[in-house]
């Protein structure tokens, strides 16, 4: 390799992961679908095109993009989403949540990393259908798998648009919960305040499915390289998100 190449490739190396912005909003922000506050004009798009699981999808099978705002209460998401069929084969929330079409949002409060499949370390908010947020909870007695609601930290609301009706908006509020959340305490828990240059673990994924019996693909925001050939590890480990900088 000459040297003015190999100089190239070393600073490419060398440049962090690219993190993601929260632009700060004095105004209200209405949980509605709409982006009409103006704020969000502010904020900058993410792609959600990076593939994890099953088909990659064509853009008008699953296409999608995300933008965040906070204040001091909690952060906001707003996510434009292209699925050609919407699909919720499973009625019961806590059934088989992931086989059917859903938000899938990330949050490592304190940015820690590390295993939190059976503990609160982080979240792996799974925003359904029909708004309701899914995560695996704390082992339980039995040491069995606990899927737990947890509609008290996310507030959402999608709708279509008129003109691009397989296009819908997802509007969302999220509080922040740190590794002290416990359902077997509730009264102690509390969201955190936000304050400026805060850094949390982050990502958004989106599982697509449209009729079949199990999930046909799952694409999220951030590249994630494979354990054992495997890229499905946000459920598992903070390790893989990224990094969201309240501005
Ligand atoms: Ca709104
Ligand atoms: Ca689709
Ligand atoms: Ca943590
Ligand atoms: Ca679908």
């Amino acid at each position: 390799m000459n040297k003015s190449l190999w100089f190239l490739l070393s600073i490419v190396l060398a440049i962090p992961a690219k993190a993601l912005d929260a632009i700060h909003t004095k105004s209200a922000i209405v949980i509605d679908g709409k982006a009409n506050e103006t704020v969000w004009a502010k904020a900058p798009w993410y792609k959600i095109d990076q593939h994890i699981l099953g088909a990659v999808p064509t853009p008008d099978d699953f296409s999608g993009r995300f933008k965040m705002l906070w204040n001091d209460k909690q952060i906001y998401l707003l996510a434009e989403i292209v699925d050609d069929q919407l699909f919720d084969r499973h009625p019961d929330p806590l059934k088989n949540y992931w086989d059917d079409d859903c938000l899938e949002i990330f949050v490592d409060e304190d940015k820690s990393g590390g295993n939190h499949q059976f503990n609160f370390n982080a979240f792996a908010y799974h925003v359904a259908l029909d708004n309701q947020v899914v995560d695996i909870g704390e082992s339980n007695e039995f040491g069995t798998t606990n899927v737990v609601l947890l509609n008290e930290h996310v507030t959402s609301q999608w709708r279509r648009q008129t003109a691009f009706p397989h296009r819908i908006i997802w509007e969302l509020s999220i509080r922040l919960y740190d590794d002290s959340f416990s359902l077997k305490n509730n009264a102690k828990n509390k969201p955190v305040n936000l304050s400026k240059n805060k850094q949390l673990g982050f990502m958004v994924a989106y599982c697509d499915n449209d009729g079949s019996d199990g999930r046909e693909s799952f694409m999220g925001s951030t590249a994630i390289t494979p354990k054992d050939g495997d890229k499905n590890l946000g459920y598992i480990t903070s390790d893989v998100f990224d990094t969201l900088i309240l501005k």
